[in-house]
């Protein structure tokens, strides 16, 4: 029970970064990911309108079609924002998330747990070699992690890296052509640490025992076609893994170390110019606390949003530097060697991996931050959209995507238009049913009151 209540609360301060609205729903026994109040989408959202146009999904109502994805809101389409994951409803229809890796399975690796490390069901909230912190990045890679690694080298600091293999509709990270295999490459090469975050983001509490295994088995496929390895070091998404669950028993059985962290920075409710100094307080304040000079830290941030990349980071680099620390990876802050870091699958044949122009010498292409693209630069992970058009821009519609497109510098192909931008009547549905969803701040006030009743 200790260990239940100590994750939820952990989870509530972590809960807000993707969706603070999927953690209310704690009760043990439902299965889906996703159960929103449906129930009171007519009287607080007048906005949501043409409903014989667009089919409702989720408990109340069922699967969608096949093909279409259950929006968080419950309805039925196909553009990103009902197929992104997370918030996709995974038991309600189709989702990112059941788009499979290339590769065979890794659930035959031989998963010994050595070293001094503990493994899952027990969890690791905090450091133990003195004067080293660890800074951590979740969600990743994303359109800005090419400028932490940049920023990272330049301080010769090391960090590491919980990955997700396809959330918030970037595609599998071992996708072909897209940037995120050779950044995860790069973080390896640079002495950081590759950790998975799970394959598509979901709750590890409120999946079923296969889907929580689907959870780590397919980004392992996928980081092994990357970096020729699996992890053993992991951070359960939203911080969420209960032993009643199971979630803590199966992490342990799959060979994991789980991660929680000791300083949360909060990053991602302070994603703006004006409220990342909340942020760098956080941290500044939990170092200031210490009694021990040399204790050591484990921070949470997540390398998806703006203000970590280009401000948070640079301060938290410049705070521990300035007292004494050094930025190290989770594994060496634990005092566990690199080579247990890792698992090999010395039975893979490297022909089988999934190609995902992961070789040394194919040049990585910087993400364009201008909106131009060419040789030098690609559209793919860039906020102007991911077609790179015959005369060098980025764009997500069809004069940029459609004829004279650039494949080698970006997506090209129909209905990226609609795809991104969720065009007209869809989009207008699913913004109106963000309206249903709740703050983070009722989110995390309805927690509490939870969290008293269960005292
Ligand atoms: C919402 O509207 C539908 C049809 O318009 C109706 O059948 C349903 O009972 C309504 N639900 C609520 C909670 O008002
Ligand atoms: C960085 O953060 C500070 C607050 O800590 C803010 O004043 C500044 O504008 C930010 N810089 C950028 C480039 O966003
Ligand atoms: C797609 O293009 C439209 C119009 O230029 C723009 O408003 C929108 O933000 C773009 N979306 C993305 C994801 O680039
Ligand atoms: C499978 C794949 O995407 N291969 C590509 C790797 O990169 C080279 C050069 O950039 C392309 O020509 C291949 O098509």
């Amino acid at each position: 029970m200790h260990m239940l209540r100590l994750v939820v609360v952990y989870g509530l301060g972590f809960a807000a970064c993707s969706t603070a609205r999927n953690i209310v729903n704690l009760q043990p026994d439902h299965q889906g990911t996703r159960l929103l109040p449906l129930t009171n989408a007519n009287s607080s959202a007048p906005v949501l309108v043409e409903r014989g146009v667009s089919a409702r999904c989720g408990s109340e109502f069922g699967r969608c079609a096949p093909g279409k994805c259950c929006s968080t809101a419950g309805y039925c389409g196909d553009t990103k924002s009902h197929c992104s994951s997370p918030d996709c409803q995974i038991d309600y229809g189709h989702c990112d998330a059941h788009i499979t890796p290339g590769g065979p399975p890794t659930d035959k690796i031989p998963r010994p747990l050595i070293g001094n490390v503990p493994y899952g069901p027990r969890f690791i909230r905090s450091c133990t070699v003195p004067g080293t912190i660890a800074l951590t990045f979740d969600d990743g890679p994303k359109e800005y992690t090419q400028d932490l690694l940049d920023l990272l080298d330049k301080y010769e600091a090391k960090v590491t890296f919980f990955v997700t293999g396809n959330n918030n509709a970037k595609g599998e990270i071992d996708s072909p052509g897209m940037p995120w295999a050779s950044l995860i490459q790069r973080m390896h090469r640079s002495g950081h640490q590759v950790a998975s975050h799970t394959w598509s983001h979901q709750d590890l509490s409120k999946v079923t025992q296969s889907q929580r295994r689907v959870q780590l088995l397919w980004n392992e496929v996928a980081l092994r076609n990357i970096l020729g390895t699996i992890p053993t070091y992991m951070r359960p998404p939203y911080s969420s893994c209960t032993a009643e669950s199971g979630c803590l028993n199966d992490l342990g059985a799959l060979g994991y170390h789980v991660i929680l962290y000791d300083i949360d920075t909060e990053d991602y409710s302070h994603d703006s110019p004006e409220a990342i100094q909340k942020s760098k307080d956080i941290f500044d304040r939990n170092l200031d606390s210490r009694i021990e000079f040399d204790r050591p830290w484990l921070a949470i941030a997540h390398d998806v949003h703006e203000q970590t990349v280009h401000n948070l980071t640079e301060h938290m680099l410049k705070k521990l530097l300035a007292e004494g620390y050094r930025a190290v990876t989770v594994g060496e802050c634990l005092g566990d060697p690199p080579e247990l870091w890792y698992r090999k699958d010395d039975n893979f044949d490297e022909r089988n991996a999934r190609k995902s122009n992961r070789s040394k010498d194919s040049v990585t292409k910087a993400i364009s931050v201008d909106g131009m693209c060419g040789t030098q630069t690609t559209c793919l992970g860039s906020r102007f959209g991911p077609c790179c058009s015959s005369t060098g821009f980025c764009g997500n519609m069809s004069s940029f995507c459609g004829a004279g497109c650039q494949s080698d510098s970006g997506y090209c192909g129909d209905n990226i238009g609609a795809a991104y931008t969720g065009s007209g009547k869809k989009a207008a549905k699913s913004d109106a049913g963000s309206l249903l969803q709740l703050s983070p701040s009722v989110a995390v006030v309805i927690l509490l009151a939870l969290m008293v009743l269960m005292e």
